[in-house]
Order: structure tokens, then C-alpha cells, then sequence
């Protein structure tokens, strides 16, 4: 009898084609009656592939041994209720930083100089009648990094590809890097051109982009989101955004995906997308891959390969 596990939302099709000839895999996501499933599975179910599982959802099933979450960022995952439970949560980390950094440069070019724009205004026909405009480059800004984690690290790398100052704001002074550190996020944005987010979400880091720092970045500056939707004050982003008390903002991530804030749309100094820092064939098919050894290592009784708890 092949080991039990649950999915609880939809995978890449890869992960969960080799989960399958794996595992018997019951998906939460899919089952007409989710509370019945769950009560069938608790006196056998050890494992859970993918994120959102709370304490409850722990409590449900007692055998639960291991959550082999899909993505870097746990946050939809109660890890002060796993490890008090004994239960080990993996995740993603590294396999994704190139292509996390790549969509951020990618991002901040689009919004410097209005690449959706000026799709559209090739598209209707608007070329002929006048020049589209002339806009801001990153060559020679600085660039603050909330967040100089993996990710981070390989967008500042590739900032300075652009000739871009690179500054940053975390909980600790890393000595060995060479860029200028910040103690406040507050002062960092104060001296930004750019501030790019791009930090763990979590309880620790909600609100930390507070109606305060979008005040001391300023008119001038541009925000890119690539992190969580929750690091941000939302609410007063948009307004900011409306208002011309910010200049701008490429914005992968949202507090409620995949529901945006529907002033957005209207917003001219916006670059918007779904949640896509991490898609593409190669890094999906390699996280995909990061959950299922996960999965592996720990039923054969081998370490995990990339344990958070
Ligand atoms: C998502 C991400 O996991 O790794 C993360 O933390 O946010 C993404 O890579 C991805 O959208 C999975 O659905």
C-alpha cells in the first residue's frame, strides 16, 4: 500500500505527475466534501505537499509527519503549530533565485520605461502620429533591497549589472557584502530611487513598508513588490500611487491574491502581475522536483534536504 498524502491546492503538473507514481495522493483542493476526506485520512495520512495548512488543519491529522511546502516563502504555513506538533516543514529555497532576480530586473525596466505602454501604443496604431515619450533608466540610481537573502543577493548582483548603487535594509549587517547597510528602513528609503521588496512574509514582517517609508521614498521613487503582498501598507500604497506621492510600482504580489485592488487598474504608474517571480519551465520543474526529494528523503529515513523545522 503506497504512503498516503494530501495535496491541498493545484502543483506544477510535473511535481504532481511524480507524486503520484510515487504516493496515493488525495487532493483537498478537488474533494466534494473536504471535512469527510479528512476524517478518512487521519488515522493514515503522513505527509502534505503544497502550503495553507494551519493548526487546525494540523489537529486534523494526527499522523501528520511532514509538509513539504512548494515555494521558499512558508508563510501560509503555521510553523510555531508544526514544530510544537513534531511535524517537519521543508520548502524551496535557491532553486528559484535567478529566475525571482531576473523578474524583478525585468519589473523595474518595465515600469522605468513604460514597456506595457508602449506594447499598447504600437498595438493602436499611435506610433505614426506622435513619438510615445521620453523616460527614466536605472543606470546610476540606487536601488535600497529590503531583504538581502538569497533572492536579494542575486538582485543586487544584477543591479549592478545595470549600474545601479545598491543599498539594504535586513535584521543584520552582513560584513562580507559590499553594500551599504541601513538600520532603518525608514533612512534607506529616504535615499532611494528604488526600493525593491523582497523580504520573508510572516507575522515579523507585516506592514514593515509602512505609510511612513512610501512617505520617505517619496514623489521621485519607484516600489517593486516581489516578496508578499503583506509587507506592504496596501491601502496606503494605492492611495500614494493615485495621489503622486509615490512615482510608481511593478507589483508581482498582492495581500489578497489573486484579488487586486481595483484602483490599480486604473493606474497609469503601475506594472502589474500575477504572482510570477518563480514561473518558468526550468525553476518550477526544480522545485517541483525540491518537494518530491523531500517527500523521498524523509520516508526513507534520510535527512531532508531543505528542513525550515
Ligand atoms: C510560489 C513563491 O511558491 O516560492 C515562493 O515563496 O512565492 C512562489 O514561488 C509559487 O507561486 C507557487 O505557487
Amino acid at each position: 500500500m503506497p504512503t498516503e498524502i494530501l495535496q491541498t491546492h493545484p502543483l506544477h503538473a510535473g511535481c504532481e505527475t511524480a507524486l503520484a507514481e510515487r504516493y496515493q495522493v488525495h487532493k483537498l483542493h478537488e474533494a466534494a466534501d473536504p471535512e469527510a476526506l479528512l476524517t478518512r485520512l487521519a488515522p493514515s495520512l503522513r505527509a502534505i505537499a503544497g502550503g495553507s495548512v494551519s493548526a487546525t488543519l494540523m489537529d486534523k491529522l494526527p499522523k501528520l509527519e511532514l509538509i513539504a511546502n512548494f515555494g521558499v516563502g512558508y508563510d501560509t504555513i503555521d510553523a510555531v503549530a508544526a514544530k510544537a506538533r513534531n511535524i517537519r516543514v521543508t520548502n524551496t529555497p535557491n532553486v528559484l533565485n535567478d529566475a525571482m532576480a531576473e523578474m524583478t530586473i525585468g519589473l523595474m525596466i518595465a515600469l522605468a520605461r513604460r514597456l506595457p505602454q508602449a506594447d499598447q501604443y504600437v498595438r493602436a496604431g499611435k506610433w505614426p502620429q506622435a513619438n510615445f515619450g521620453l523616460f527614466s533608466e536605472l543606470t546610476g540610481k540606487t536601488v535600497g533591497i529590503l531583504g538581502l537573502g538569497r533572492i536579494g543577493k542575486e538582485i543586487a548582483v544584477r543591479a549592478q549589472a545595470m549600474k545601479m548603487r545598491v543599498v539594504y535594509f535586513g535584521r543584520t549587517h552582513q560584513e562580507n557584502e559590499p553594500y551599504v547597510y541601513y538600520d532603518n528602513l525608514t533612512d534607506m528609503a529616504r535615499d532611494c530611487d528604488w526600493l525593491v521588496v523582497i523580504a520573508p512574509g510572516g507575522k515579523g514582517t507585516r506592514g514593515i513598508v509602512s505609510r511612513q517609508v512610501l512617505e520617505a521614498l517619496g514623489p521621485k521613487a519607484y516600489l517593486v513588490n516581489v516578496a508578499r503582498g503583506t509587507l506592504i501598507d496596501e491601502a496606503a500604497m494605492v492611495e500614494m500611487l493615485a495621489n503622486g506621492q509615490l512615482a510608481g510600482a511593478a507589483l508581482d504580489v498582492f495581500e489578497d491574491e489573486p484579488n487586486v485592488p481595483e484602483q490599480l487598474y486604473g493606474l497609469d504608474n503601475v506594472v502589474l502581475s500575477p504572482h510570477q517571480g518563480s514561473a518558468t519551465h526550468q525553476t518550477r520543474d526544480a522545485m517541483g522536483a525540491m518537494v518530491v526529494a523531500n517527500l523521498d528523503a524523509h520516508f526513507a529515513g534520510e535527512p531532508l534536504l531543505s528542513a525550515v523545522i
